[in-house]
């Protein structure tokens, strides 16, 4: 009922919306926001943390976090001020892909703990106030599941069609790219069935025929058994893989490469988003999010409320930013277009103020550090630019969506020898490069600021041995520097990056402006500082962020005179429009 009645009323604000926006004054930053068309909804005011529960503490000395650990963290996560945290996936798995490859969607993983954890957990997580939101993994499954076990051993298995075939009596399959292939082929020979099963991610991750109704209605069974549970919602992986031509046709050309754009979007893809959306989500007040590939045109079908889909998407756009063309994750040596990477979220969040809604990430358990890879982790300014890019997510139009530890600036790890990488996804590039006779060092030395790795390593909760993440070996070492970058020391020091985070939150749960608030960028072609405003009901927001190591200037056109500064993340806050390295400012105009 309520998420009816949500859907009325965004579907009103809609139509008002369209009549707000026909005049000649143009299309974009219009009054998406004035009091009376604000859709309101608890997802869109919400902060989420994301903890990655392998990493985040460990409460039996095995070196892997589990949830006894992360229970015992829960004053801490409340501490933040935080309304909600994402939970990668904790299902049993054989962790080929760490909890991705799922062989058991109703049963805990067993180094993370049992369901009896899971339920503490999640009453821990409520009694405090903070909603959770589990990863559904859904578009493959583990080739350790009972229906993969079923469906490779014979095509007489009622499994057979949960999964996708090429009979080897028709011959090769036709070429399709596995991601985290070391062959880089997304199809695997299966000797019992003579025939070929399809794996976009690794041979360990079998993909799921979303075209059998009986699987997709496996799926929703075990939606509800954990929205049951009372869980808030799902961050949908992958999802927009879930649908495929299942006459598997050669490659079109115009694709070139860009096989993430063939395989999103399947011809189905929305009928089985809309059909998830009648037979579970709609029964139940949750929100979600799709990790959606594509343009705008493409991830706002997920999101546009007259649809009936999910109700946030994130988009990759930004986030792939900077990286060399056809090359696995290759920062480019000259550095970042910083003028187009404004645009691009100038893009995004223009079309989310039409419709929908999107997210703001500067990091994930599928990226490097968000210091390293987009402010600076020398020890000169990594805390001012840890609290600036802090100050953008914060600040965006879109539900925030921040990634553990980047609240003491924890940065990557740079691992130098192949030896001390876990990631499937890094692991088979590397042996690509090789077969390749490609050069290995400079993949390394790309490595170091791109590698998920470099987000996955251990949080660091004090400077005793691991960082007191665990007594045992952790499964991925722990950045050395944990002896000073650290939760310990920062809840000490009034100025610390988390302190500053926790100040961040409060001021944007005070001020409605910085969720609903119109948003525009100001000063577009300034080459140092990312500018924008905020308004709603006549108070406008100026938020200043030098994305640069020296100093910048900047041209608003704005009157800065009896400027207020809401939060800096320098002691005296400047108000005039100047600003020093990586400063970041909030002025009330
Ligand atoms: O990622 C989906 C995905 O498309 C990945 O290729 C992603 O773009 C890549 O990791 C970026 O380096 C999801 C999960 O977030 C990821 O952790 C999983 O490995 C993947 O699905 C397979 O389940």
């Amino acid at each position: 009922m309520q998420s009816i009645h949500y859907l009325l009323i965004g579907a009103l604000g809609v139509v008002i919306f369209f009549f707000a926006c026909n005049s000649p004054e143009g299309k974009t930053n219009q009054q998406t926001s004035g009091a009376d068309t604000l859709d309101k909804q608890w997802w869109k005011e919400a902060v989420v943390y994301q903890i990655y529960p392998r990493s985040f503490q460990d409460s039996d000395g095995d070196g892997i976090g589990d949830l006894k650990g992360i229970i015992s963290k829960l004053d801490y996560v409340k501490s933040l001020g935080i309304d909600m945290v994402w939970l990668n996936p904790i299902y049993a798995s054989p962790n080929k892909d760490n909890g991705y490859d799922i062989s058991d969607y109703q049963n805990i993983m067993k180094e993370f703990g049992t369901m009896e954890d899971f339920d503490i957990l999640l009453k821990g997580m409520h009694d405090r106030g903070i909603k959770v939101f589990m990863d559904l993994v859904v578009n493959h499954c583990s080739d350790q599941h009972k229906w993969f076990q079923s469906a490779r051993s014979s095509r007489n298995s009622p499994y057979y069609n949960y999964f996708h075939w090429w009979p080897a009596e028709k011959g090769k399959p036709p070429y399709r790219w596995g991601i985290f292939d070391e062959k880089g082929d997304a199809w695997e020979y299966n000797k019992a069935t003579n025939s070929y099963y399809l794996h976009y991610f690794a041979d360990a991750q079998p993909d799921l025929n979303w075209e059998n109704p009986q699987l997709r209605q496996e799926i929703y069974k075990m939606m509800r058994f954990w929205l049951d549970k009372g869980i808030d919602g799902f961050r949908l992986d992958a999802i927009a893989f879930i649908s495929k031509d299942t006459t598997f046709p050669p490659l079109p050309a115009e694709y070139n490469g860009q096989w993430g754009l063939y395989y999103a979007s399947g011809p189905h893809l929305h009928d089985y988003m809309q059909e998830m959306n009648r037979e579970v989500l709609s029964k139940y007040n949750v929100a979600t999010v799709a990790e959606a590939m594509g343009d705008v045109e493409r991830v706002m079908k997920f999101v546009d409320p007259a649809r009936k889909e999910l109700t946030m998407a994130y988009y990759f756009e930004a986030i792939d930013f900077g990286y060399l063309p056809n090359e696995y994750k290759m920062p480019d040596p000259k550095g970042y277009d910083f003028l187009q990477w404004k645009k691009i979220y100038a893009k995004w969040t223009d079309a989310f103020a039409q419709k929908g809604w999107g997210t703001i990430y500067l990091a994930n358990h599928d990226q490097p550090r968000m210091l390293t890879r987009w402010g600076n982790d020398s020890p000169e300014f990594r805390n001012v630019s840890s609290k600036m890019l802090t100050t953008f997510i914060l600040s965006m139009r879109g539900t925030a969506f921040y990634y553990f530890g980047d609240e003491i600036g924890m940065s990557n790890i740079k691992f130098d020898r192949v030896d001390d990488y876990n990631d499937i996804e890094l692991l088979t590039n590397y042996a690509q490069v090789k077969a390749k006779g490609g050069d290995l060092k400079r993949f390394l030395e790309g490595m170091k600021i791109s590698s998920r790795d470099n987000g996955r390593t251990p949080m660091q909760w004090n400077n005793s041995p691991n960082g007191g993440f665990t007594t045992g070996t952790p499964w991925l070492k722990v950045n050395p520097n944990y002896a000073t970058v650290n939760v310990a020391a920062q809840e000490e020091d009034p100025q610390s990056i988390l302190n500053y985070f926790r100040q961040m939150i409060q001021l944007r749960k005070s001020e409605p402006v910085l969720i609903y608030g119109d948003w525009k960028l100001v000063d577009a072609d300034n080459p140092d500082v990312f500018a924008y405003t905020r308004s709603l009901n006549g108070k406008t927001l100026l938020i200043l962020l030098n994305f640069k190591a020296t100093e910048a200037t900047l041209n608003t056109g704005l009157n800065l005179n009896g400027a207020k500064a809401l939060i800096g993340n320098y002691p005296n806050p400047s108000t005039d429009g100047k600003l020093r390295p990586y400063e970041a400012v909030i002025l009330d105009l």
